[in-house]
C-alpha cells in the first residue's frame, strides 16, 4: 500500500492550524517527506474543509505551483488536489503527475476532458457539493450502495470523456458529505471499494470521524486504520504523517 503525504499550501487547513502555508514551510515539509520515504506528495491550495469558503484560481496557483516546480525537481511523484482544470493543467506542466479531484469531475465542466487529455492517472472521489455545504447532504439510503453507484456514474462520466480505465483510481471520500457513522460504514466495506476493480485512495487522516478532541490525538488513529487497511487491497492512504506510517506497514 502506498503513502501519500498531504502537502496543504493553504493558511486555514484544519489539521495542521495552517504551519505550512508559507512558501519556505512548504518546501521543507515536502523534502521532510521524501526523506521519511513518502510515495506520492498531494499538493492542495483550497481547503476542503466543513464549510470553507473557495479560493480564487490566481490564489490557488500562487500557493502550489512554485512548491510543486521545486519538489518535482528531487523526482517524487506529485498529485495536485483540485477541483480546477486549469489549477490542475498547470501542476503537471509544473512536474504534477497525478490529478487528484475531490469533486470526482463535478466541480469544473472541463476536468474530466482536461484528465483525459493529460493522460495522467485521475482520482475521482465521492463528492456531493462544496464544503460550505456538504454537512446536509449527508443524507442516505444505505451508504456504502449509494456511494458505489454515484462513484460508478462519475467512472462513467469519466470514460465517455475518454480517461483511460488505466488512469482512474476512486476514493470514498470520507468526511465529505458523511458523519461519523457513514464513514465506518464505508471503512468496513472497503473490500466492496476494493472490488469496483479500480485502485482505491482512502482520506481519513485525522479527520472528526475518528473521535478525539484534537488533530493529535486522532493521529493515532490514523495509524491504526493504516494498519488495518494495509491487507484489504487498498492502493494508498492519504495521510499527514509519513513516517509512522511507513513504520506500521513495515511491520
Ligand atoms: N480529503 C481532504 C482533501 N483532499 N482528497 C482525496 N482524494 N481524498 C480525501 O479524503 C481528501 C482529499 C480533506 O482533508 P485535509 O484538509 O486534511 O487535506
Amino acid at each position: 500500500m502506498l503513502i501519500m503525504g498531504i502537502l496543504n499550501v493553504t493558511p486555514d487547513s484544519f489539521a495542521d492550524g495552517g504551519k505550512h502555508n508559507e512558501f519556505d514551510a512548504a518546501l521543507a515539509r515536502g523534502l521532510e517527506m521524501i526523506e521519511e520515504g513518502v510515495d506520492i506528495i498531494d499538493i492542495g491550495g483550497e481547503s476542503t474543509r466543513p464549510g470553507a469558503d473557495r479560493v480564487s484560481e490566481a490564489e490557488e496557483l500562487a500557493r502550489t505551483i512554485p512548491v510543486i516546480t521545486q519538489l518535482a525537481k528531487h523526482g517524487v511523484r506529485i498529485s495536485i488536489d483540485t477541483m480546477r482544470a486549469s489549477t490542475a493543467i498547470a501542476a503537471i506542466n509544473a512536474g504534477a503527475s497525478i490529478i487528484n479531484d475531490v469533486s470526482g469531475g463535478l466541480a469544473d465542466p472541463l476536468m474530466l476532458q482536461a484528465a483525459a487529455r493529460s493522460q495522467v492517472p485521475y482520482i475521482a472521489m465521492h463528492w456531493r457539493g462544496q464544503s460550505k455545504d456538504m454537512n446536509s447532504k449527508a443524507i442516505y439510503v444505505d451508504v456504502v450502495n449509494d456511494v458505489i453507484s454515484e462513484l460508478q456514474e462519475r467512472i462513467s462520466a469519466a470514460l465517455d470523456a475518454g480517461i483511460n480505465p488505466n488512469n482512474l483510481i476512486v476514493d470514498p471520500g470520507l468526511g465529505f458529505a458523511k458523519d461519523a457513522p457513514h464513514n465506518w460504514a464505508i471503512i468496513d466495506a472497503v473490500d466492496d471499494f476494493v472490488a469496483m476493480g479500480y485502485p482505491v485512495l482512502i482520506g481519513a487522516s485525522r479527520k472528526r470521524f475518528l473521535g478525539g478532541d484534537s488533530p493529535d490525538e486522532r493521529e493515532q488513529a490514523t495509524i491504526d486504520l493504516t494498519k488495518r487497511l494495509a491487507p484489504t487491497g487498498v492502493w494508498a492512504v492519504r495521510v499527514h504523517s509519513v513516517k509512522p506510517h511507513k513504520e506500521v506497514l513495515s511491520k
